[in-house]
């Protein structure tokens, strides 16, 4: 079972990437007995994932709204974790943190109680960088430590040099991490799914 952790400030399309990855694993595990991918919220109530508009398609995703799973103190969602593993082991778990989480923190919470591989995929908004930086430069950052894969989403609204600019300053920031420009609202291309799934 792989696990992928999906970080980054609040609405910074973290659902909507999600829901394009869920279809995306489902169709590349058709005809395989496993289960491809479950899914844990962080939020009840808001949660966006739309499971009937991933049946309708035929698709099949199952689902787990594991309420608080409190990116501290990590309980409630390594035990989450550890039923998942012992119970439906999928082929992918994707956990959607809250938008004020700390990935790197719930990805230390994992290595450190589970022994399943963690990846983090953060998400960047580019619409609303700025704004958010002139803000809480602080706390981007700290949701961008440690990832894998950044992905700055929403280029869409963004200039180009905007998104540049960012991905330039992430870079800088974490070397070790792969920068996409995204714009999640349309289908994001293959090429955007190797880096995320390689
Ligand atoms: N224009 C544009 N809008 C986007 C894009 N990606 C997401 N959105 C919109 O941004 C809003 C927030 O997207 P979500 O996917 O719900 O963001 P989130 O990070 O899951 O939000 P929280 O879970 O509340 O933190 C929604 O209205 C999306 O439709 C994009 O690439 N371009
Ligand atoms: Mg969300």
């Amino acid at each position: 079972m792989k696990i992928l952790i999906l970080g980054g400030f609040l609405g910074s399309g973290k659902t909507t990437v999600l829901l394009q990855l869920a279809e995306e694993l489902v169709r590349e595990g058709a005809g395989s007995s496993d289960v491809p991918v479950m899914i844990i919220e962080n939020e009840i109530g808001e949660v966006g994932i739309d499971d009937k508009v991933l049946k309708n398609r035929g698709l099949q995703v199952k689902e787990l709204f594991a309420g608080c799973a409190c990116c501290t103190s990590g309980g409630s969602l390594i035990e989450d974790v550890h039923t998942i593993a012992r119970d439906v082991r999928p082929t992918w778990l994707i956990i959607e943190a809250t938008g004020v989480a700390y990935p790197k923190e719930i990805r230390n919470n994992l290595v450190n109680n589970c022994n399943e591989p963690v990846k983090i995929i953060a998400i960047a908004d580019a619409a609303r960088w700025q704004r958010l930086w002139n803000a809480m430069s602080q706390l981007l950052l700290a949701q961008l430590d440690g990832a894998d894969i950044v992905l700055i989403n929403k280029c869409d609204l963004a200039e180009p040099k905007v998104a540049d600019d960012i991905a330039t300053l992430i870079q800088t920031f974490n070397s070790a991490a792969e920068i996409r420009k995204i714009s999640a609202a349309s289908r994001l291309d293959g090429e955007v799914w190797s880096a995320i799934l390689g």
